[in-house]
């Protein structure tokens, strides 16, 4: 299958296009690289020390003798996207390319409207491109469980029966994201569910949850192929964020009373949902939403378990619950479906003290990169 990763410098999109590639696929990467330039913005840094895509690429070829593709270009200029297209008349087109941190798209009136007009905008081109160069082309469009926020029902996948006044419908389930990036993502899924309904566009809508860990098989083969790993306030994640701390001898953060109860999964788990999700396409015309996700703990659980594997690691961090610098709830019901990616085989990669065991080693061999000042939350919601 000819397949283009967008976003395949970033977090997931590096070890995708890899797996993908290693599966016999003909990949080729979109990036625009703003992703290091937010780096040089934020003075931060990966705790992985991190290759250029040019390097990176070069190494897989030299290891594996695969090639994959660069287009380094932004997804906001549709001159160029459709160019690619031209040159790659995808089969898929696996959608990561996005700003996904919501504390960025809080900063402040700059960056929200950099946010959602990247995201939004980007992913209306790649709309377009598939309409207009690759109308058979599978759109996987990598979603948020955040879209979602926290009802107190539980939370179907996509799509929820509603009986009202005697009448019944299947409708699009309600959205109540928590920040101006994951509205982003909710601007997306309208947008392309609209698209599959007037031009019979295929799409799968990917709502992912939060991921950890940094290793997959394939970004373990060499160092020039090391994917990254973010702690700061900004971009990193909360459990690859506990683990960081934990390396460095920083109380882990538990914005508020912990009770926050988010989706999980490992990296290993994200790329193959992705090989999943191509091998089995949706149908044309339709939208299909899949919660990728495997297990869900809540915020404090993920502490207190860090900082249990890290005491047997003969470290010895502290939790402290600090002012959260969000606005959401700190208690609250959760329950989500996810039963059609297991459906279609994902076999999970559970989080077992060995797999926190392995991220905490990466992060001692690494810690004398973190920036010390990046750890605190600095970007409030107020
Ligand atoms: P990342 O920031 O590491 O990677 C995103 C990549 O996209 C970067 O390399 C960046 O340079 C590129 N990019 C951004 N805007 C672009 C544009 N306009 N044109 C071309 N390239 C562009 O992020 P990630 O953690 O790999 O996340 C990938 C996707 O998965 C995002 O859409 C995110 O919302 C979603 N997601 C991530 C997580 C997570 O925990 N990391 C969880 C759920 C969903
Ligand atoms: N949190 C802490 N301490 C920390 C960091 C976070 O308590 O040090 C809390 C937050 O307040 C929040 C929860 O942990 O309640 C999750 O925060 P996060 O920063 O780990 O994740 P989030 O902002 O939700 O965003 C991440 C990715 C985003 C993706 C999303 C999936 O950055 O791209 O869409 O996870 S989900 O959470 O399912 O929406």
């Amino acid at each position: 299958m000819k397949i283009i990763v967008a976003g395949g410098d970033g977090f997931c999109g590096w070890p995708t296009a890899l797996y993908l590639s290693k599966q016999g696929h003909e990949v080729s990467i979109v990036d625009n690289l703003v992703r290091r330039k937010m780096d040089e913005e934020l003075h931060s840094n990966s705790v992985t020390p991190i290759a250029s895509l040019e390097e990176r690429v070069a190494k897989w070829k030299e290891l594996t003798g695969k090639e994959i593709k660069t287009f380094i270009g932004d997804l906001n200029h549709y001159d160029f996207l459709r160019e690619v297209f031209k040159q790659t008349n995808p089969d898929a087109f696996v959608h990561f390319a996005e700003q996904r941190s919501a504390p960025y798209s809080m900063i402040d009136r700059e960056h929200a409207v950099f946010t959602q007009s990247n995201n939004v905008i980007g992913n209306l081109n790649v709309l377009f491109a598939i309409k207009e160069l690759a109308p058979d082309c599978h759109l996987i469009k990598l979603g948020t469980m955040g879209e979602y926020g926290a009802p107190n029902i539980d939370i179907e996948e996509g799509y929820i029966e509603i009986e009202h006044n005697g009448r019944k419908d299947k409708l699009p389930y309600p959205k109540q994201p928590g920040s101006f990036y994951h509205l982003s993502k909710v601007h997306d899924s309208h947008n392309i569910m609209f698209a599959c309904k007037i031009w019979g566009i295929r799409a799968t809508d990917l709502n992912q949850g939060i991921v950890y860990g940094l290793h997959t098989d394939e970004t373990e083969l060499h160092p020039i192929l090391n994917n990254r790993l973010d702690y700061d306030g900004v971009f990193g994640t909360a459990l690859n964020r506990f683990l960081i701390q934990s390396a460095i001898g920083h109380d882990l953060t538990v914005y508020g009373a912990g009770g926050q109860t988010r989706s999980f999964l490992n990296i290993k788990d994200t790329v193959r949902c992705i090989e999943i999700a191509a091998n089995n396409p949706a149908e044309k015309g339709e939208f299909r939403v899949f919660n990728q996700f495997t297990e869900y703990f809540s915020v404090k659980e993920l502490a207190e378990r860090t900082k249990r594997v890290a005491e047997e690691m003969g470290l010895s961090p502290k939790i402290a619950n600090i002012e959260n610098p969000r606005i959401e709830a700190e208690e609250h019901y959760y329950h989500a479906v996810n039963t059609n990616l297991r459906d279609l085989g994902l076999e999970p990669n559970l989080l077992t003290d060995e797999v926190l065991k392995e991220i905490l080693n990466v992060a001692l061999d690494n810690k004398d990169r973190v920036i010390k000042e990046n750890v605190l939350p600095q970007v409030t919601w107020k």
